[in-house]
């Protein structure tokens, strides 16, 4: 019934933080692209490798002035990885502590996402992956979220060489895929998913442009010929919107999913990071991806701010001035003044702007000082993070294996009717 949704409304109205003012709206009636890059972490972002920078287009644009970068976003995925990224980012919700959400509720939920949201209000919206579409459910959940088209591999015109790994080549893809950018009734919202730099980070010779790591793993040691590839593709999907006109009336979201390097490779990091060893902390900073939002005339600079992919969400409908108050979020605005910044890692570890809790170490954020005997304060605080970690997690679950998002109703949502979208190629 719709008490169950009680206990959420209740912690999130407790939580609840403003957005911000100075931002709100600024964004308003743009095309938005949300651009997913596959795998990419924060520290390649400023980092040369074989006398290059590994991420040179990336990397301007996250110094640029009118791009607002964030230095301590982390990635907040479970099992569910890609998808949990895109649960997150659409909707505030966590994925599971087992499988993947999406694929899981996906179909049957009832969900109010931002496609949905922004094609009530007057949106058009796409999601776009070079990859068969019932991969983790796609083809399924965006009915769910409400996504008016969906491009995925077989709206491709796929030649010999066009693919590699997880599906279509970025660089082809994104060409590809603003085919039907182009036709899309503006303003759009239009997702594009990569998959290049996707494990095991295949790459022909002619694509690599850029040495393989030399830290004698294998399995690391191409990532950044992948990463690097990423990064053209995104320089050469700049240079097109600069050069269709599209650019200036459009909001940039680029964000990394989740780490490309598991924890499994500590003496491959340690190499890479330049440490001589790497400890628990250095596992938890590891899982910063980036973050940035890029618009003309966007009062940017690089944001300090502890956050991560469940925050996305409500960061930006501020940004795009949509109404959608009171709504059952878990994230809280990156902009806004009095975030709590408390990063909720799904098995129940955190990063906060004082203490970082990863493996069962803890220690303090600022230093990575690991705190092995706690005063009478720290003990308190940090079990107030937990607290609000663990309420977090397992109230957003009960939204996700409690269907609750029934029993929301607003004034500014509609609830969606799947059977208003198919995504089938029609043949001919
Ligand atoms: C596949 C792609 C990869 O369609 O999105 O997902 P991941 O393995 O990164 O979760
Ligand atoms: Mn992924």
């Amino acid at each position: 019934s719709d008490n169950q949704l009680k206990p959420v409304e209740k912690f999130l109205k407790e939580h609840h933080v403003s957005s911000d003012i100075q931002y709100k709206g600024v964004a308003k009636g743009k095309n938005v692209f949300v651009i997913h890059l596959e795998s990419l972490q924060q520290f390649v972002i400023d980092k040369k490798w074989d006398g290059q920078e590994i991420t040179p287009n990336l990397n301007k644009l996250y110094h640029q002035k009118d791009t607002l970068s964030f230095d301590n976003f982390f990635n907040q995925v479970g099992q569910g990885k890609t998808a949990d990224a895109e649960m997150m980012l659409e909707n505030s919700l966590f994925g599971l502590a087992e499988g993947s959400a999406m694929v899981m509720d996906g179909t049957s939920n009832t969900f109010q996402s931002v496609p949905a949201i922004l094609d009530q209000s007057g949106y058009s919206t796409a999601s776009f992956h070079g990859d068969v579409p019932s991969f983790w459910n796609r083809d399924n959940a965006y009915k769910s979220f409400g996504y008016q088209y969906f491009f995925s591999k077989e709206y491709y015109k796929i030649k010999p060489g066009y693919v590699s790994g997880y599906g279509m080549k970025d660089k082809i893809f994104l060409k590809d895929a603003m085919q039907y950018v182009e036709q899309l009734p503006q303003p759009f919202y239009a997702k594009l998913i990569t998959v290049s730099n996707h494990y095991p980070y295949l790459i022909s010779k002619k694509d690599a442009s850029i040495k393989a790591w030399d830290t004698g793993d294998p399995t690391v040691d191409p990532y950044v010929q992948t990463a690097h590839y990423l990064d053209q593709s995104i320089g050469e999907l700049l240079s097109y919107l600069k050069k269709s006109g599209l650019e200036k009336n459009s909001m940039l979201v680029l964000y990394g999913d989740h780490y490309g390097i598991s924890n499994n490779h500590k003496a491959a990091i340690a190499k890479i990071l330049g440490l001589d060893q790497i400890d628990n902390y250095n596992l938890a900073m590891f899982q910063k991806v980036p973050f940035m939002i890029h618009m003309p005339g966007l009062k940017g600079g690089v944001n300090h701010t502890y956050g991560g992919e469940i925050d996305v969400m409500p960061t930006i409908m501020n940004l795009l001035g949509v109404n959608n108050s009171g709504a059952i979020q878990f994230g809280q605005d990156l902009l806004a003044k009095n975030r709590n910044q408390i990063v909720a890692f799904r098995d129940g570890n955190f990063v906060s702007a004082k203490y970082t809790k990863y493996g069962n170490d803890l220690y303090f954020t600022k230093t990575g000082q690991q705190i092995t005997e706690k005063t009478a304060t720290e003990k308190k605080e940090v079990a107030e993070i937990q607290d609000y970690v663990n309420q977090e997690l397992s109230l957003s679950d009960s939204v996700i294996n409690g269907d609750l998002l029934r029993f929301s109703k607003h004034s500014w949502f509609k609830t969606v009717d799947k059977s208003d979208y198919n995504y089938k190629k029609s043949a001919g």
